[in-house]
């Protein structure tokens, strides 16, 4: 079974991104064929400082490796170094109706956050369906919030097939429904570019300090506290097994409860949890020419997998006028 997900290097990396995506892509890599990419042709859509896109683009790859993506059981590069995606990107760009990406909520949510209401952005979903169906993804791990996307290249790529005949695998959306929508210290999808992020690497004092100022309902101390949209509830519980939750949703039931202290507790365990992963990262943000090098041995795998759909795609279209 091949596995496929992408990641924007378009901010540092958070707890949204790592319980919705990157840990299931890392568990994925034991008994799947996992194709792991970092997509900053698509943080194109909201970057424009170069070198902050460079930067992060590197540190997204510290952070996958740290984490414990093999580079060795995966294939794991960076989406620029295999540009046909591209060109792919133009053959399904001219059987996707625009009626399809107008019914897009991300490009409306965005564009309402003061994202630019680009061309790029618009077409996000297209690239996004390239980047599964150049390479025959046929299991998409994605968050809840990539649903909609993951319908998009479905329906790209049954209609490819239908006009142009039997091309592209058609992907399955792999969602898991506990970790679906990570909320963020505000209470909206944690997002890199709604500045309310828990990054998984964050420094103790930064930690801490999101962490207590998770957003809280005014409940008076001695009342029971609601579980439903409690955001300081549901991130705690990204941490726990099923017993642990069932003991933490009866602590918050119980009077008495005071959400200070509980935030203090869950900056404990969230700095404890990625402890072992720190020394790693660090040591790999230090040895830059180890992290190009496996991310430039990825791309080479990629573009050879990538080489089988786009040689298919352009015979099925007609672009070999040669031949
Ligand atoms: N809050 C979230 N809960 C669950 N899953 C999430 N993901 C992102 N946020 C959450 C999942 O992480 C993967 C990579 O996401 P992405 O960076 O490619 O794009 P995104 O979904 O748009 O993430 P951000 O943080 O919101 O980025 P920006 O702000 O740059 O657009 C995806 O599988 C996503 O579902």
């Amino acid at each position: 079974m091949r596995v496929l997900s992408g990641i924007q290097p378009s901010g540092s990396l958070h707890l949204g991104n790592y319980f919705g995506m990157m840990r299931r892509m890392i568990d994925y890599q034991e008994n799947s064929e996992l194709f792991c990419f970092l997509v900053n042709y698509h943080a194109l859509t909201s970057v424009f400082d170069a070198d902050r896109l460079r930067r992060q683009t590197f540190e997204a790859a510290c952070d996958f490796l740290a984490l414990g993506l093999d580079p060795d059981k995966s294939v794991f590069w960076v989406q620029s170094d295999v540009p046909e995606v591209t060109e792919l990107t133009w053959l399904l760009s001219n059987i996707t109706g625009m009626g399809l990406l107008e019914r897009c909520h991300s490009y409306k949510d965005k564009t309402a956050k003061g994202i630019p209401a680009s061309h790029g952005l618009f077409a996000y979903p297209v690239l996004m369906a390239a980047d599964i169906l150049l390479f025959g993804g046929e299991k998409v791990p994605v968050g809840k919030d990539q649903k909609q996307h993951l319908e998009v290249a479905r329906d790209i790529a049954v209609r490819f097939n239908n006009v142009y005949g039997e091309t592209f695998v058609v992907p399955e959306p792999d969602i898991a429904g506990d970790v679906a929508l990570v909320p963020g210290i505000d209470g909206q999808k944690m997002s890199k570019s709604y500045d309310n992020t828990i990054e998984i690497f964050a420094d103790e004092k930064t930690l801490r300090k999101k962490v207590m100022s998770i957003k809280t309902d005014s409940t008076p101390v001695d009342e029971p506290k609601p579980l439903e949209g409690n955001v300081l509830f549901d991130l705690y519980a990204l941490f726990l097994d099923e017993r642990e939750r069932e003991t933490l949703k009866e602590r918050f039931l119980t009077p008495g409860l005071k959400y200070g202290e509980v935030k203090k507790e869950l900056f404990g365990v969230i700095y404890e949890y990625f402890a072992p992963y720190r020394q790693e990262r660090e040591r790999l943000a230090r040895d830059k020419q180890y992290v190009l090098e496996t991310m430039q041995n990825g791309a080479r795998k990629a573009r050879e997998a990538a080489s089988t759909y786009l040689e298919r795609a352009r015979h099925n279209v007609g672009l070999d006028y040669r031949s």
